[in-house]
């Protein structure tokens, strides 16, 4: 369904601050005294004991991180500040021309993450205004460097490039480089190449699409006057004003896909901070790295296929099953060739999770989105397929015994929703997820800097060390 729209107010503050900056200001001081006495009169406290097995797998199970804005309950899933998806979708503000029938904005969330309040629909639009203004321009040299970039190199590898190319904006590497800013002031000057870095998104987007389909001639151009999903789907071409319209969208058909935009990015911002790009881009922040570096690395990590990849390995996969078998419907086939797959000791990909042990509420968000629209979705195959796939994989992925989580995570339906309204590369995909992610792990930057968290740096354990432990 779509979203049901609740007029919201914030619900801490007691006054009415437009500016984002200005909201986490407000914030601080109270976090910042919480966070000190915590750290004065409760450091001995335990969190838990890390065992010789979370050392040799990953690191599972073990607490270490601080992370503001979200947490990940194995059964429950994601919550952002407390609130659930569907808590997200009733009370985050939408775009003012859905009259409150679209998804909520993912600015809306980005306010939230940062502040950890409910926006008004007067701060969303500000944000939307602010990022719009921000983002209405990339830096020539950047633009003249994917220009540059061989058309094969992966769409990833470019915007990893891009992003990091954007260090020479940096305000904060800047002003660290002068001498003239102090440790708590830091937050200011990152937050200014944060709100930089997330506004100039679609631009890249739309120049690494553009490459790939269109040999760089632009697809559409970015509308100061629209929300910034709607100028990521502009700039692939995919709007009935403002862009080339390549596959001759209807304004409905459009609409939708910007909404899936909206609903993609809204809900991929952030996942607690121990998967791969999160972790690392809080963890490259933490040498003071500058928010380009940083979430160039963070890029880099959901380049991965057992991470964001795992968007693109889906297509790929649905579309070579739907080859392979005779019906998406017979079950029969489905397995047999799920079977091939794990027996040729290779995984499924957009099943499992290191966290989670229920289906992925972000999934049955996505799935929601098909189910909103079922005369677009019915005739197509490779929906169906994945929707299917969603039923019988769990059965198989139990029977084979191996994986923790049988259930589809948020990576099997998304892509190939973007395939369905025309996005066929499938190599692109993740760049989305890529867009969506800068939000949940810069805000954390953010308040890493407000709140001094240091130079992360655990202990490791050599071979010697560890049998020293076991007394072996
Ligand atoms: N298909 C086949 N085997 C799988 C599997 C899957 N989808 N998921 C896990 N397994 C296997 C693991 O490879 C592991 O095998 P070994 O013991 O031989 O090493 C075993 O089951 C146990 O793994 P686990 O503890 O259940 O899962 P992990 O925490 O190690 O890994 C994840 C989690 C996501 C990497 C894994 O489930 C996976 O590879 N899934 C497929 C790729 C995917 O969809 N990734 C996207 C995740 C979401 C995201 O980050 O975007």
């Amino acid at each position: 369904m779509l979203r049901h729209f609740t007029q919201t107010r914030s619900i801490h503050s007691t006054r009415t601050l437009f500016n984002l900056k200005a909201a986490i200001a407000d914030a601080i001081p109270k976090r910042r005294e919480e966070l000190l006495r915590i750290k004065k009169n409760f450091s001995d406290v335990k969190v838990g004991d890390i065992t010789v097995g979370s050392v040799l797998t990953g690191m599972r199970g073990n607490q270490s991180m601080y992370w503001e804005s979200t947490t990940l309950d194995p059964n429950e899933g994601i919550r952002f500040h407390g609130r659930t998806i569907a808590d997200c979708q009733k009370m985050l503000p939408g775009a003012p021309e859905d009259n409150g029938d679209g998804e909520f904005l993912p600015e809306s969330m980005l306010w939230l993450l940062m502040t950890g309040e409910i926006p008004t629909e007067e701060q969303s639009r500000q944000l939307t205004q602010e990022l719009a203004e921000r983002g209405a321009k990339l830096p020539s040299h950047t633009e003249k460097l994917l220009t540059s970039l061989p058309r094969d190199m992966h769409p990833m590898t470019q915007l990893a490039i891009a992003l990091a190319s954007m260090n020479k904006e940096s305000i904060f590497a800047k002003k660290y480089e002068e001498g003239s800013i102090g440790k708590k002031d830091y937050w200011e000057y990152i937050y200014e190449d944060v709100l930089n870095l997330i506004a100039v998104l679609p631009r890249i987007t739309g120049k690494i699409y553009s490459s790939l389909v269109n040999d760089g001639e632009p697809l559409g151009h970015f509308n100061v006057e629209k929300d910034w999903s709607y100028n990521i789907a502009s700039l692939l071409g995919m709007t009935v004003r403002d862009s080339v319209n390549v596959h001759s969208l209807t304004k409905e058909r459009s609409n939708d896909f910007v909404n899936l935009i909206r609903l993609y990015c809204g809900i991929h911002v952030d996942h607690e901070g121990g998967n791969v790009s999160a972790h690392t881009t809080h963890l490259v922040g933490s040498a003071l790295s500058d928010p380009y570096l940083s979430y160039s690395s963070g890029i880099m990590g959901l380049a991965g296929p057992l991470h964001g990849l795992a968007a693109q390995e889906v297509v790929r996969f649905l579309v070579e099953m739907e080859n392979d078998v005779d019906s998406v419907e017979n079950v029969k086939q489905v397995e047999d060739y799920l079977w091939k797959v794990l027996n040729s000791n290779r995984v499924i990909p957009g099943y499992g999770h290191a966290v989670l042990r229920k289906p992925d509420p972000r999934f049955d968000a996505m799935l929601n989105f098909t189910e909103a629209r079922p005369q677009e979705f019915k005739s197509n195959a490779k929906v169906q397929l994945m929707k299917n796939l969603s039923k019988i994989a769990p059965r198989v992925l139990q029977k084979h015994g191996k994986t923790k989580n049988p259930y589809p995570n948020v990576d099997s339906a998304s892509g190939i929703l973007f395939h369905h309204y025309g996005i066929d590369q499938l190599l692109f995909i993740t760049v989305i997820f890529g867009c969506s992610r800068a939000m949940g792990p810069l805000s954390q930057l953010v308040w890493d800097r407000i709140l001094g968290i240091p130079i992360e740096r655990p202990k490791s354990l050599d071979l010697s060390s560890i049998k020293k432990l076991c007394k072996i």
